[in-house]
Formats: C-alpha cells, sequence, structure tokens
C-alpha cells in the first residue's frame, strides 16, 4: 500500500452500521407500517445516496452519447464513463482497463464468455465442468453452447454442507475438460468455494475458468489478479450500484483472440460492405450504445466504498451471520439449507410445515424482506429434496437489532401457519 493509500485509510472512520445506514435513503422507508428490514440484498442491494446523486448529476449536467461526439457534453460523458471502468480495474486489481467489459451484468458477461471464447475454442466432445450450486446464469448459457457445438456439460457433486470441495473437483476433472466455471460465493446457500484452487488445477490441466463473481464482490475484496482466473463476472446492482450494469473482466490475451460477440456501433474501427474491422479492446466487447449512466453510477460505488472501512463492514457482515445462525439454530422445526464452513452473508432455510413463500409474505407484513424459492438455482435445491427455501441475505447496513426484529416476526409467522 502506498503512503498516500495508508493515509486515506487512515482517515476513514472504522465502521458503524447506524452512521453507513444514514448513507441508505430507502433504509428509513416503512413497508406496512413498519420499519423496513431489507434481507434480500443477495437479490439487490439498496443504494447509497452518492450513487444515486450520480445518476441524477448524469443525466442533469452531462447526458450524451459517449465514445463519438466531438462537442463538451459527449467529452465530459466519455471521460465519466472511462474513469468509471479504470475504477473498475482497481477494484478487482485488473492489469489494465482494456481487460474490463461494460455488459449488463453478470448473466450477460456469462453468455458473453459461452458465445464468444467457448463457442470457437472448444468443439465437439469437449467438456466444461461447473458445480452443483450454480446460478441458473451459470448453467443455462453451457447447456446452450453444448447442444449448438457438441461440448458436453459435467457437473461437480457437492457435500451435505452445501461445499464445493477442492478433491470432488480433481475426483470429476478428466482430460477432456477445456473450460470449467463456479461460482465465487453461491447465492442459495451463502458457500464460499474455493475458486484461487480450482483456478490453479484448470491450468495445470490446460483448462480455462470462468468465475461468477456476482455474490462474492459485495462481500470482501476480489483480486483477480492473485485469483489468476481467465474470466470473472459480477453485476453493479449486488455491489451497491444501478442495474442494468455488469462486468466482464478477461486476460487481455484471450480477450483480443476473441470474436465480438455482438455486432454495431462503437464495437468497430471501418466497416464496409466487404468487411469490418473490429475496434479495439474493450470496445470490440461492447457494441452499441452502453449503459452510460450505469457505468458512471457503478463507478460511484466503488467510490463509496473506497471511503468506507469495508474492511470493518465485511467483518460486520460475518458477525451478522454468526448472530442470525445461532438464533436460527434455536428455532424449532427450522433448517439450515448451506452449512458450509466458509460462508458469506446468506441464511437459507426450510421450517417444518411452512411453505417459504407463505413466510414470506406474513414477514413482508411486518417489514421485513427476505426471498423465497428456488433463487435461480433450481438443480441445488433439487440436491437438497427441496422446490425452495426463505432466504434471508445481509449487507453491511444491516444491524443486530433487525435481525432480531426478523426472528420476532418470524415468531410470528410460525404461531400463525404451524
Ligand atoms: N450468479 C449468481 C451467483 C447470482 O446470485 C446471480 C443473481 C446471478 C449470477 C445473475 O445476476 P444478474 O445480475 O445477471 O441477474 N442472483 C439473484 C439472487 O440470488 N436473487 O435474485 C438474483
Amino acid at each position: 500500500m502506498s503512503a498516500q493509500a495508508h493515509d486515506t485509510q487512515a482517515r476513514i472512520a472504522p465502521f458503524d452500521p447506524e452512521r453507513i445506514r444514514a448513507d441508505f435513503p430507502i433504509l428509513a422507508t416503512r413497508v406496512n407500517k413498519h420499519p423496513l428490514i431489507y434481507l434480500d440484498s443477495a437479490a439487490t442491494t439498496q443504494k447509497p445516496r452518492a450513487v444515486i446523486d450520480s445518476l441524477e448529476r448524469y443525466y442533469t449536467e452531462n447526458n450524451a452519447n459517449v465514445h463519438r461526439g466531438v462537442h463538451t457534453l459527449s467529452q465530459r460523458a466519455t471521460q465519466a464513463f472511462e474513469d468509471a471502468r479504470e475504477k473498475v480495474r482497481a477494484f478487482i486489481n485488473a492489469g489494465s482497463a482494456a481487460e474490463i467489459i461494460f455488459t449488463r451484468g453478470t448473466t450477460d458477461a456469462i453468455n458473453l464468455v459461452a458465445q464468444s471464447y467457448a463457442r470457437t475454442m472448444l468443439k465437439a466432445g469437449d467438456e466444461i465442468l461447473i458445480g452443483e450450486a450454480e446460478h441458473h446464469a451459470n448453467i443455462v448459457p453451457w447447456q446452450m453452447l453444448c447442444q449448438h457445438i457438441g461440448c458436453v456439460l459435467k457437473v461437480v457433486p457437492i457435500n451435505d454442507a452445501g461445499e464445493l470441495e477442492l478433491e470432488a473437483v480433481t475426483r470429476a476433472w478428466t482430460p477432456r475438460i477445456k473450460l470449467c466455471a463456479f461460482g465465487h460465493i453461491s447465492n442459495a446457500l451463502g458457500s464460499i468455494n474455493p475458486v484461487r484452487e480450482i483456478t490453479a488445477l484448470a491450468h495445470q490441466a490446460g483448462a480455462k475458468i470462468v468465475i461468477d463473481g456476482a455474490q462474492a464482490v459485495a462481500h470482501g475484496s476480489v483480486n483477480v489478479a492473485a485469483l489468476d482466473c481467465d474470466f470473472y463476472a459480477f453485476s453493479g446492482h449486488k455491489l451497491f450500484g444501478p442495474t442494468g450494469i455488469g462486468v466482464l473482466y478477461g486476460k487481455r490475451a484471450l480477450l483480443e483472440a476473441m470474436p465480438p460477440y455482438q455486432g454495431g456501433g462503437d464495437m468497430i474501427k471501418v466497416v464496409t460492405f466487404a468487411a469490418t474491422e473490429y475496434a479495439d479492446l474493450p470496445y470490440k466487447f461492447e457494441a452499441g450504445t452502453p449503459h452510460i449512466a450505469g457505468g458512471i453510477g457503478l463507478g460511484a460505488a466503488l467510490d463509496y466504498l473506497d471511503s468506507i472501512d469495508f474492511a470493518g463492514a465485511v467483518a460486520h457482515e460475518h458477525r451478522l451471520l454468526d448472530y442470525a445462525t445461532a438464533q436460527a439454530q434455536a428455532v424449532p422445526g427450522l433448517r439450515i439449507i448451506g452449512t458450509a464452513r466458509a460462508k458469506a452473508a446468506v441464511l437459507s432455510f426450510t421450517i417444518d410445515g411452512i411453505h417459504p413463500q407463505d413466510l414470506g409474505v406474513i414477514l413482508d407484513g411486518h417489514g421485513v424482506a427476505i426471498r423465497t424459492g428456488h433463487h435461480c438455482a433450481m438443480p441445488v435445491m433439487q440436491r437438497f429434496g427441496l422446490a425452495g427455501t426463505a432466504r434471508a441475505s445481509f449487507a453491511f447496513y444491516n444491524t443486530f437489532d433487525e435481525i432480531d426484529c426478523f426472528f420476532a416476526a418470524l415468531a410470528k409467522a410460525r404461531r400463525m401457519l404451524a
């Protein structure tokens, strides 16, 4: 860390959730006559004032299309959008801003890898390896590709705790595997997967790895250089930024060798009816007008994270999870789904005799927002013999008091429904 960074760190106040909450206007909302208790940050995080203001400022002061205008507003918009790309680069410690592709989100980023990298680099009979607990965004694009080019999707089973064990990945490995794709943190179970070790394994075998970082980026620092992963995908909206913007990090040499994903404006150098010369990275993969405000808003979210004690925030989230887990264990008939040793910010559970959706509706009546259902991870639900779970997920703006209120509302729901 540079002396200047040290100095900045020293000036950041130690993490205080109450002070942090004041930065998130929506947290003061009342829902069904109760203060909102937002326990659905794994679906999407709330936005700090700094992000909301950045969107308003962009549209009131700087709105113009990027990369094409000589006029002042276009230059300002371009500068702000490219500054945001640099902030993303720094946030995940990528080597170059050319390796940061703006996408619509994690789903779009994984589809890009499937349709550009995998579609051209893999052939019939090659295998793709994924985990049993993946989100549909890290299953369906690979299935679609397999149908198209005749490669084969293989799945590593998880254990009863919901852990993806390195030994299981080793056991599932075959010489035909050319690509693997794993979630960094499971959205349905909260398990933190050993992605750095899996990356080393994949590289030893001459394969590439895609990491689905949708759930990881908000819960600890991600360092793509240290992970050495080939691709890393995430969504702005799960990182306190806007919806509709996401990121694909890819190693430069791979991105250079890949054909464009979509064609159109902004991704070209020269177009004639005979042939088109594509733009350099990262624009080759950004056809059409991008989500300019979204990118700028994501940059503002990263500035915000830089301005708080993020390590303290992550430690607070772990304490929240431990606190909630201990209370959950004391609820009769409650079964926690996902009991991995390494876990982050997610408490998925069922209660005997109560449908998760009924529970969700009653909790909503008390102002408590949780998610219920299969969480876009149907295969892992099937693995546990369930149609769905109730899921409380945490961010650093949650408090111990909110968890107490959640369990008080849960007790009322049990009395009503059981
Ligand atoms: N991968 C994981 C691990 C996710 O949790 C999600 C979204 C995605 C991919 C897709 O992200 P998107 O931004 O492209 O939609 N997960 C959830 C969730 O758990 N509840 O709502 C969305």
